[in-house]
């Protein structure tokens, strides 16, 4: 049952384009349909940094950002069933009611039950569970894994076997998902097919995952840090390239090593220039784009329309087109059963008091995922 408020560390956003603050946040006990949370670990994904840099239309402040947890339910509020306390858990910022028009299409992972209130950092009651010292301080995505403790809707948890290490799965909760699933889900590579990927970091290299796990024929890495390839060839990228080394656009490049372009790219950057690069670098009349990086406001992506009047295909995808409860407990399994190599994906973990290093790391090019430990 549900206790009082509890009194935490938390790393607050106060404005765009700051440092997180360390805080001591008071985390208002779960109302009904809630569950409360004591994170374990939470990685950082750019997006987070994409939020804080001021550039996300949906950024609002002070707030506590992070959406890529793991963590042991603490409290629950009334009326919830599907979990109970001492249960592992992943944050889930694509929830999944299993009731809404969206879920019930059996077409996209996208529910949108409470989609209105978390883009405003609302609880779906239309408040907050968070303050400082008396002053609201708004969620993030649903999830604000920034905080030893959060709250959450329930339809927005997936539970997981416990015997999976937090530190590790929580990546589960974005990061590799996103990109496996980009590749198996929105896409559907199939076996022998040609992809290319586009940015290296903790998205593409999963990506890269998924391909090979598909059994792509070849997986092309491109990126413009040479210091992201090793690693993407130990997890299946077949050649890797970096654009700065030709005097040509990078679509072209492409077209010449295929044979015509790939069958399959992907955009894991959120750059629009290199989101058309990924587009025009498909095979005439059946290559597939994926747009999987997040651009900022009034960003807009351009290309000639004859490029998909010759049959080229352009898609996005969110969180990989996976529905978080009912799939992502399989995730987990596949890790523990040795499928998911996410130690790999951990360059540096760290204390919360240290978070603003991650983000450092990032902008230097030096991590794949920081993981906070709390
Ligand atoms: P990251 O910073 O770890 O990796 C980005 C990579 O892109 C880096 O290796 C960088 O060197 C490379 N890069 C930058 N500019 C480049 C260029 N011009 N050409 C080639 N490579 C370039 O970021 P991440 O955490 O992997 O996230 C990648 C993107 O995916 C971000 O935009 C993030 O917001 C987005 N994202 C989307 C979803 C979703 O559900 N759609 C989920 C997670 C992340
Ligand atoms: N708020 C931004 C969009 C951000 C965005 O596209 N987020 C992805 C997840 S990124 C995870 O690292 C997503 O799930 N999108 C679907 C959705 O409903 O937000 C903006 O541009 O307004
Ligand atoms: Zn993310
Ligand atoms: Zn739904």
């Amino acid at each position: 049952m549900s206790t009082g408020p509890i009194q935490c560390k938390a790393a607050v956003a106060w404005k765009a384009g700051e440092p997180l603050s360390i805080e001591t946040v008071e985390v208002m006990p779960p109302q009904k349909g809630e569950v409360r949370i004591r994170l374990v670990a939470s990685g950082v994904c750019h997006t987070d940094a994409f939020t804080l840099s001021g550039e996300d239309p949906e950024g609002v402040f002070p707030a506590i950002l992070g959406h890529e947890g793991g963590g042991i339910v603490e409290s629950v509020g009334e009326g919830v069933t599907s979990v109970e306390v001492g249960d592992h858990v992943i944050p889930l910022y694509t929830p999944e009611c299993g009731e809404c028009k969206f879920c019930k299409s059996g077409k996209t992972n996208l529910c949108q039950k409470i989609r209105e209130t978390q883009g405003k950092g609302l609880m779906p009651d239309g408040t907050t569970r968070f303050s400082v010292d008396g002053k609201p301080v708004y969620h993030y995505m649903g999830t604000s894994t920034f905080s030893e403790y959060t709250v959450l809707p329930e339809i927005a948890l997936a539970r997981v076997n416990a015997e999976a290490p937090l530190e590790e799965v929580c990546l589960l909760g974005c990061g590799v998902t996103t990109g496996m699933g980009a590749v198996m889900n929105t896409a559907k590579v199939e076996e022998g097919a040609t992809v290319a990927i586009f940015g290296l970091g903790g998205i593409g290299l999963s990506a890269v995952i998924g391909a090979r796990m598909a059994g792509a024929g070849r997986i092309i890495g491109i990126d413009i840090n040479e210091s992201k390839f090793d690693l993407a060839k130990k997890l299946g990228a077949t050649e890797c390239i970096n654009p700065k080394d030709y005097d040509k656009p990078i679509q072209e490049v492409i077209v010449e090593l295929t044979d015509g372009g790939v069958d399959y790219s992907f955009e894991c950057i959120g750059n629009v220039d290199v989101m058309r690069s990924a587009l025009e670098c498909c095979h005439k009349g059946w290559g597939e784009s994926v747009i999987i990086g997040v651009a900022g406001a009034g960003q807009e992506i351009c290309t000639r329309p004859f490029q998909l009047v010759t049959g080229r295909v352009w898609r996005g995808t969110a969180f990989g087109g996976v529905k978080g409860r009912s799939e992502l407990p399989g995730y987990v399994e596949r890790y523990l059963a040795g499928e998911i190599p996410l130690n790999d994906f951990i360059t540096h973990t760290m204390p919360l008091e240290e978070i603003n290093s991650a983000f450092d790391l990032m902008h230097e090019g030096k991590s794949i995922r920081s993981v906070i430990h709390y």
